[in-house]
Parts: structure tokens; C-alpha cells; sequence
């Protein structure tokens, strides 16, 4: 038996070193698997040993080796208490630092702009339509009765990428894809980004965005035109803002107008104003009675239906009405500027 009681002793031993080193959860679960494991423990394999003594050494053999199997379980129940103490123990919180300021993600202003313009057409009854970007030149310009080569194309710098396909110049095309599958009565606003091979300057981009309007009934008037852009804009300005109409010409509409708004920048006192070039006034959207070619061109009966369109430039609303002298500040992501539009 001696052998084996010197074994117990050189476990016992070599368990107290071990347990010098107890980290944490871990390291201990290794420990009591290596020592208490049923199968392949030490003193698994001790017990299994008890069968090769005399049977008469057995009994006390088996008591040393229980000793030592208490010991080892308490020890490391001890050490499993100690380290639950101190690993749940309540984290030094230092109440007199400042605080961690969130910096919340905020809509754009020129979408905040947007969705005020869709707010009002929202509550007169209009539905918002979309359409691509990369558009077709039936869509961008020959349903719009542009023909080919017609000099009218040439107000409009346009970004091909291929013969046909191209970026579109204006939300215009959203209308002839609405009336080829919808039958009058259409009420409707597409928003959306367009794309002109400009230079840019104080109030001109080559992306910008535009909302386009489109209203198809039969016996609709320019007094239709005229009053629900003039209430559209009296209620995103104010109701005391001035406002023009002026003759123009779109080859989709006919009579066209232009829609110019006082310059709020300058207030129409600075002849060196950048905005409205000393003017006092700003164009912000193109308008006019849908052309008869147009209803022709999308099987819509143009002695039977009328109907007024209308597209506005969301960055010139935007600058106008926050009074800004920049077009150019809505995309130089300087956070400093977007900030001052979060909703507080
Ligand atoms: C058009 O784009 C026509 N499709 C508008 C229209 C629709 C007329 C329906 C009749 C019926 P225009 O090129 O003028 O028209 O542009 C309309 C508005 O977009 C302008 O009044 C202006 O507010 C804005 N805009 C035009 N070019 C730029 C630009 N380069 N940068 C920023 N805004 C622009």
C-alpha cells in the first residue's frame, strides 16, 4: 500500500500548486475535470488502482483517497465562490465625469425640404410617383415632343451613356411613365435626383433634385395651374412671400410659364447678389398646360382631358428659404451646416 500512499501525497501536492494559479472560470473547470473527472480524473484512476491491493488494504487505502477527494472538491469550490465574488463585483463608475453625447443621424435638409413639398401636395389630394434615373431618350425627350435634333434639346446639357440611354435632365419623364399606365383623372408629384452637364455656380448644379407635378382631368383650366401653385407656395413661404409667373416655353407644354420667387437672400436690396444677380427675383420652377402631342403620345384623348404640369427645383426652394447664398453648401457635407437642420 505504501506506493500508492505516497501517490496520494504527491496528488495532494501537486493540487495545491495548481491551485496557486486558478485565473479564472476557466483554468478551474480544467481543474476539476483533470482531478474529479469519473473517467479519466486522477482519482478516478486511484480508485482504480484500489483493486490491485490486498482486499484487507483496500478499506483504508479508499478512506485516504475520499479525504483527498473532499479536500480537492471544497478547494475548488471555494475558489469558484472567490472568483464569482469578484468578477460580479460592481463595475468603478465615476459619477462626476461628463456624460457620453450621442450623435443621432438626422434627414438631409434638402430631404427635410422634400418631404415639406409632399406634406402640402399630400393634403391636396396628390400621390407621389417615382421613376429611374438612367432613362431612355423616348422618355427624356421624344414623348415630351422634343424630336430629334430639335434645337429645344439644347437647353437641356445632357449626359449619355450610351446612344439611347442617358441621365435623366428632369423629372418630366416620370409623367409620360404614369400616363401610359394610368387613365385620368392623375393627380401626382414625382420627386427625384436629375443630372445636366453644367458648370456649377451659386444656384446651378449638375445633380440636383426636382419634384414634378402632373394633373390630368377633363376640364382643367391655368386657373388650376395657377391657384394651387400659388397655395403650394404661400404655404411653404408664407402667405405674404411675392411671387411671378412669366411667359416661357417647354415643347411638353403649352402656354408655359416660369415661377419666380422674391430673392429672400438679398431681400432684393443687393445689386451684387449671387442669387438673384441683383433682380430681386428667383426662378424656381418651370410649369405650363400639358401639350396635346404629349396626351397624343400616351393614347390619353386631348379633346376630352386637360391637364397642367409643373417641375420645381428642390435646392433653389432650399437655399431661398433658408436664406442661403450657396447652392453648393448642401453637398459639401460640412457637418457644422447639417447640424443646424436636425429636429431638435
Ligand atoms: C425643367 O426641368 C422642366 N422639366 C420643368 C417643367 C415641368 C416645365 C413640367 C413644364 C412642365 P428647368 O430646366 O427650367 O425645367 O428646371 C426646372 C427647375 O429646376 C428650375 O426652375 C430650377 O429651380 C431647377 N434647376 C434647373 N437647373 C438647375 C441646376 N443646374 N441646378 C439646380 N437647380 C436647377
Amino acid at each position: 500500500m505504501e506506493p500508492l500512499v505516497q501517490r496520494i501525497d504527491i496528488l495532494r501536492r501537486t493540487f495545491d500548486e495548481a491551485c496557486r494559479g486558478i485565473a479564472d472560470i476557466k483554468v478551474l473547470q480544467d481543474l476539476r475535470n483533470k482531478f474529479l473527472s469519473r473517467k479519466r480524473g486522477y482519482l478516478a484512476q486511484l480508485l482504480e488502482e484500489l483493486k490491485s491491493l490486498p482486499v484487507s488494504e483496500r478499506p483504508e487505502a479508499g478512506g485516504r483517497i475520499n479525504v483527498l477527494k473532499d479536500y480537492i472538491q471544497s478547494r475548488l469550490d471555494e475558489a469558484e465562490r472567490t472568483l464569482a465574488a469578484t468578477t460580479t463585483a460592481s463595475p468603478r463608475i465615476d459619477l462626476s465625469l461628463p456624460g457620453r453625447t450621442r450623435l443621432w443621424g438626422a434627414p438631409h435638409p434638402l430631404m427635410l425640404v422634400t418631404q415639406e413639398i409632399e406634406a402640402i401636395f399630400l393634403s391636396m389630394g396628390f400621390a407621389i410617383e417615382e421613376g429611374p434615373e438612367i432613362e431612355t431618350d423616348y422618355y427624356n425627350f421624344e414623348a415630351l415632343n422634343f424630336p430629334p435634333h430639335h434645337p429645344a434639346r439644347d437647353d437641356w446639357d445632357t449626359l449619355y451613356t450610351t446612344d439611347n440611354l442617358l441621365l435623366r435632365t428632369h423629372t418630366s419623364p416620370v409623367q409620360i411613365r404614369v400616363m401610359e399606365r394610368r387613365k385620368p383623372p392623375i393627380r401626382i408629384i414625382c420627386p427625384g435626383r436629375v443630372f445636366r452637364h453644367e458648370t456649377p455656380d451659386a444656384t446651378h448644379l449638375p445633380m440636383f433634385y426636382q419634384v414634378e407635378g402632373l394633373v390630368v382631368d377633363e376640364g382643367i383650366t391655368f386657373a388650376n395651374l395657377k391657384g394651387t401653385l400659388e397655395y403650394f407656395l404661400k404655404t411653404f413661404f408664407g402667405e405674404k412671400v411675392k411671387i411671378r409667373f412669366r411667359p416661357s416655353f417647354f415643347p411638353f407644354t403649352e402656354p408655359s410659364a416660369e415661377v419666380d420667387i422674391e430673392c429672400l437672400v438679398c431681400g432684393g436690396g443687393d445689386a451684387q447678389c449671387r442669387v438673384c444677380g441683383g433682380t430681386g427675383w428667383k426662378e424656381i420652377l418651370g410649369a405650363g398646360m400639358v401639350d396635346p402631342q404629349v396626351f397624343k403620345n400616351v393614347n390619353i384623348d386631348p379633346e376630352r382631358y386637360a391637364g397642367w404640369a409643373f417641375g420645381l427645383g428642390v435646392e433653389r426652394v432650399a437655399m431661398i428659404s433658408h436664406q442661403l447664398p450657396e447652392i453648393k453648401s448642401f453637398y459639401e457635407n460640412d457637418l457644422r451646416f447639417i447640424r443646424q437642420f436636425m429636429i431638435k
